[in-house]
């Protein structure tokens, strides 16, 4: 296993506030690292704010403010969801510092140093929102072909970074890592994209002047995603030789939309290949929500704001049916009706009723106190086998970043275990006192099997796995544990006492 994992964000833009589609990629970025902490592996969690450009100096305008009062304003927003989201992350870079001038100021000196950037001039549509230029072929009946708003024509002069030199480099970096670009149906489309043929890109605007100044040319500002992707270096201390540096370059995975996929997996990898810098080893690109059937957007009222969600609903809750109901990586609907069943169904009704059964029949057969099991008998089997099952399973979806296929793993064992109780009728066995090692074994390995779904649950809900956590007679916190001690079966204290009931989750009523 490899020793370090450095997982990041997009940067977000500040020109509007947090929404679904931001909370979602911090989330499932979260649950991953939270993961591979505890695994053992040295973790570095990275998110932030894409400040400068277009659509943020747009938005300044239009509100009457200067564009950094506005990303002043925004970023509180956005740095407050690490706490209502219970977010772990690491560090947390704004591109409007000067840690971050610095560093994009140098790689594009590199880059100039070797001959990939010269000026030019640039003509082309321009799509003000997407801040993308495009070609006559790439329009779609003059709009944009990615948000199909009106583009105009432009022309200014321009430094290029001349990405067509590395169409050959890149389809090679493509081919000797296939787990690169990830899903499999996202690297295809990479990959045709660049066997089409590269551009050179332009990479500098004199139209604007919030920006960091390009080194040496008054007047230019480096374009914005020039900018934006440099902050995953930033972010950890570059450009100088920093510990963190050393330790977590490169990165093991950039998680982004499907929208902003090209940016990563061509542009980005291309100007550190430029500046001598060694590429990520991953992208990942995921799907986009839409909300009770429609597209979210400002116009139909619809935007799901994180913010109201976790007042409603708990952080656990949203961030459970946000990994949980839609396969990381497709398209899904957001309804809040889903949610309510999905928590209640799985966490209330599954996880949390055969903790809260388990305690309460432990309380009364056993005053709460933990007992010893007895060997196996053949109708544990079936339980014991899905407990040893579990670690490699879950390891393995994570690795693909199946999250759904992790969280229903887990919530088998707990189904499982809520069967075997049904099966082994600890209230029958209670009426006879010659039965008390059956009852006691049956009870110890139905809160055996909640403590091991806690553990491997805990990335994802995180404050309620300690509730339980610590209701299971565990010590310290959860995020602590390490994996391998869901790979152990009877980590449950014998003679622990514990509390008579605990209600992790209450049922939803919308
Ligand atoms: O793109 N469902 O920032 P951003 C799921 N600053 N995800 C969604 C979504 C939806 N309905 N709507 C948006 C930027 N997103 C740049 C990134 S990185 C160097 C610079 C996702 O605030 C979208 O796919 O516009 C993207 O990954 C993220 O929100 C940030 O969007």
């Amino acid at each position: 296993m490899k020793e370090t994992f450095y997982i990041t964000t997009p940067i977000y833009y500040v020109n509007d506030v947090p929404h679904i589609g931001h909370a979602y990629t911090t989330i499932a970025c979260d649950a991953l690292a939270r993961w591979h902490r505890m695994k053992g592996q040295k973790v570095f969690f990275l998110t932030g704010t894409d400040e400068h450009g277009e659509k943020v100096n747009k938005s300044a305008t239009q509100q009457g403010i200067p564009p950094k009062e506005l990303a002043d304003r925004v970023v509180t927003r956005f740095q407050g969801l690490s706490s209502a989201l219970t977010i772990s992350n690491d560090g947390f870079i704004r591109t409007s510092e000067p840690r971050h001038y610095a560093s994009v100021q140098d790689i594009f000196r590199k880059s100039h140093a070797n001959g990939d950037i010269y000026l030019g001039a640039y003509e082309g549509w321009y799509c003000t929102p997407c801040e993308s230029y495009w070609t006559d072929l790439q329009l779609v009946d003059g709009t944009c072909p990615d948000c199909r708003r009106p583009a105009e024509k432009r022309k200014e002069p321009s430094y290029f970074f001349r990405l067509s030199k590395f169409q050959k480099p890149l389809l090679g970096y493509y081919e000797r890592n296939p787990r690169f670009i990830r899903p499999e149906s996202r690297r295809n489309e990479v990959i045709a994209f660049v066997e089409a043929g590269l551009t050179d890109l332009s990479v500098s605007r004199t139209s604007l002047t919030w920006g960091i100044p390009v080194p040496g040319a008054d007047g230019h500002v480096i374009y914005v995603w020039y900018d934006a992707l440099t902050n995953y270096i930033t972010g950890l201390g570059y450009p100088k030789r920093t510990e963190a540096f050393d330790t977590f370059w490169p990165a093991d995975v950039h998680m982004v939309g499907k929208d902003i996929l090209r940016f990563h997996a061509i542009y980005w990898p291309a100007f550190l290949m430029s500046a001598g810098i060694e590429p990520p080893l991953g992208v990942f690109a995921h799907g986009w929500w839409t909300v009770e059937g429609q597209k979210m957007s400002k116009s139909l009222g619809n935007v799901v704001d994180p913010y109201e969600m976790v007042e409603k609903y708990g952080a656990d809750a949203f961030r459970y049916f946000l990994l949980r109901e839609v396969p990381f990586g497709k398209d899904g609907d957001f309804s809040r009706k889903a949610l309510v069943d999905r928590i209640n169904s799985d966490l209330a009704n599954n996880l949390g009723n055969l903790l809260n059964r388990s305690l309460n029949m432990l309380a009364k057969y056993f005053g709460s106190v933990v007992p010893s099991p007895s060997a196996p008998e053949l109708s544990d089997e079936g339980l014991l086998c899905a407990g040893r099952e579990i670690l490699p399973a879950a390891d393995a979806a994570m690795e693909e970043v199946e999250f759904h296929k992790v969280l229903a793993a887990v919530l088998n064992l707990s189904d499982a275990a809520n069967r075997y109780i049904d099966t082994n009728a600890p209230w029958a066995l209670a009426k006879d006192p010659a039965r008390k090692n059956r009852l006691g074994t049956v009870l110890y390995h139905a809160l055996e099997a909640a403590r091991v779904s806690v553990l491997l649950m805990s990335p994802f809900i995180p404050t309620a796995a300690q509730r339980m956590w610590e209701a299971l007679g565990c010590d310290g916190r959860v995020e602590k544990a390490t994996l391998s001690e869901a790979g152990r079966w009877g980590g449950l204290r014998v003679g622990a006492t514990l509390p008579r009931s605990v209600i992790a989750f209450p049922r939803i009523e919308d």
